[in-house]
């Protein structure tokens, strides 16, 4: 068929004038995973009982996913001693702290930013981003003026700890990322609400003494989060060029979608990693999935992974199993 032939008559179909009969949208059969019964549910990674405990307040209150998994983050990219996320979070080599976020909702729409210097909520600025613009992405100079014109403040970032911290590392500037220390406690959360929504957020100031520039897995969708209301979601923590160069959220979510379980999609991503990339023994990585169901599971390349899972306002800290003992 001619291209535009093929418009004209896509076109027709997609209003549902072509044949008299369905449009092409509903005659493609849906891959909603079929659910009897669901829980609302709110999960982050690491031992994030407070950010759980935040979001809660929102989905127990008959609330928005997308507005709780805002919420919940917001809680470590405040506190100054979480030095992997926001205010506090260990700097690049340079001495710069620049932040990556992105959030996700239940329709599709994503916004993200990332190489974000001196705001201390860049979750609200990605959200922002995806609220109110046509754009998913913004990094840098351009993000946080965009952050500025929205209202959000400068400030700095970099506590004397972390400062100090850094000054340590440059005696020697040995460039190693330790396995669950330097890449120990950014934060991604997934929630279900009591309308069956699923959203994600997820948010870090990436690994500690990077190269100026360097953006990790946290604000790329599909890598770091990725949400599919059909389906379910998932997000990443650890070595993020290990979870880019597989897109690995995007995976678990597809890999749900065939069948698996949360857990079952964790492991098989992690499992791609190892099976592709040489250097595994020597990295995190730690997947954390939610199926629309509330169905939770994890699995990460290390021991060590830990997230919390919340339902009912009730919190618990899971040890997630690894592929390495
Ligand atoms: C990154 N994935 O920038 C992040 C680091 C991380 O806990 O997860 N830290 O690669």
């Amino acid at each position: 068929m001619k291209r535009r032939n093929f418009l004209s008559s896509s076109a027709l179909a997609g209003l549902g004038l072509g044949m008299g009969c369905k449009t092409e949208i509903q005659e493609e059969k849906s891959d909603a995973i079929q659910t009897d019964h669901f829980q609302a549910t709110v999960v982050s990674t690491w031992n994030n009982q407070k950010a759980n405990e935040a979001a809660w307040k929102v989905i127990g209150q008959q609330g928005k996913a997308i507005d709780a998994v805002e919420a919940g983050v917001k809680i470590p990219e405040a506190d100054p001693n979480d030095q992997s996320v926001g205010y506090g979070g260990r700097p690049d080599r340079d001495g710069n702290v620049t932040l990556d976020a992105c959030i996700m909702d239940e329709t599709g729409n994503a916004g993200s930013v990332c190489f974000l210097k001196n705001i201390k909520h860049p979750i609200s600025v990605a959200r922002k981003v995806m609220d109110e613009t046509p754009h998913v992405l913004l990094a840098g100079q351009g993000a946080q003026e965009f952050a500025l014109s929205k209202g959000f403040e400068t400030e700095n970032l970099l506590t004397e700890k972390s400062k100090e911290e850094w000054k340590k590392w440059l005696e020697t500037a040995e460039y190693k990322p330790k396995i669950n220390i330097e890449l120990h406690d950014t934060i991604g959360m997934l929630a279900l609400d009591e309308a069956q929504d699923l959203s994600g957020a997820c948010t870090t100031s990436g690994l500690a003494y990077k190269l100026a520039g360097r953006v990790g897995d946290s604000p790329i969708i599909g890598a770091g989060l990725f949400v599919d209301n059909e389906v379910g979601a998932a997000t990443s923590t650890g070595m993020g060029e290990a979870v880019l160069k597989s897109v690995g959220s995007f995976l678990v979510v597809e890999l749900m979608r065939q069948g698996k379980t949360p857990a079952e999609a964790c492991e098989e991503a992690v499992m791609r990693i190892v099976r592709k990339q040489p250097n595994y023994k020597e990295i995190q990585v730690g997947y954390l999935a939610m199926d629309r169901a509330g169905n939770v599971g994890a699995f990460a390349i290390q021991p060590g992974f830990v997230y919390a899972v919340t339902r009912n306002g009730n919190t618990e800290v899971i040890d997630a199993k690894s592929y390495l003992s």
